[in-house]
């Protein structure tokens, strides 16, 4: 019983993210390390409002939230919100770009730094996002049917969709099991 409650549960937490938008690990399985690559890896994933980030690192690392020039400049003094402790949940809260590094000496000028683009996920305000840049043109993700479009302004929601997806798929999977099992 104890494993079905825990697919349950499973179930459960997919099902809220799937609602309050999608989480986007940094740097995926690699986490955030000074070996990373974060401008390849921004340029995989769409962040829409709502969604959040996770940063997930060892001791000797944390994330600071700065801003663009101190992005440019790799200054990590003048930070907006700092965080330590090995994992770090950012929730993306209004459309625009964010910039983030790790604040340990010499971790940001060897890559640590992280610049995202958050875009609106609403139909009814297409013209809010993108403010600098128009790096829209970023390649298709990997994950999703390859018959859906990458979501774009006016086609917001996509990856939400995409998660709800897997809810359910999840769900018919385990819903045999759960029955099996009882
Ligand atoms: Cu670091």
């Amino acid at each position: 019983m104890a494993i079905v409650a825990i697919f349950l549960i499973l179930v459960l937490v997919l099902a809220t993210q799937s609602a309050y938008g999608v989480q986007h690990t940094v740097g995926d399985s690699n986490g955030w390390t000074n070996a990373g690559d974060y401008a390849t890896w921004a340029a995989s994933n769409t962040f829409n409002v709502g969604d959040t980030l996770l940063f997930t690192y060892s001791g000797s690392h944390g994330v600071n939230v700065i801003s663009k020039s101190d992005y440019d400049n790799c200054v990590t003094s003048n930070a907006l919100d700092s965080y330590t402790g090995g994992t770090t949940t950012i929730n993306l809260k209004q459309p625009g770009p964010m910039y983030f590094a790790c604040p340990t000496f010499g971790h940001c000028s060897t890559g640590m730094k992280l610049a995202i683009n958050v875009v609106s996920q609403s139909s009814n305000s297409p013209t809010t996002t993108t403010p600098s840049d128009d790096n829209n043109s970023s390649p298709p993700s990997t994950t999703g049917p390859p018959t859906q479009s990458k979501p774009t302004t006016k086609d917001g929601g996509g990856s939400t969709n995409n998660a709800k997806a897997m809810v359910v798929g999840f769900s018919l999977i385990l819903a045999p099991l759960f029955v099996f099992m009882c």
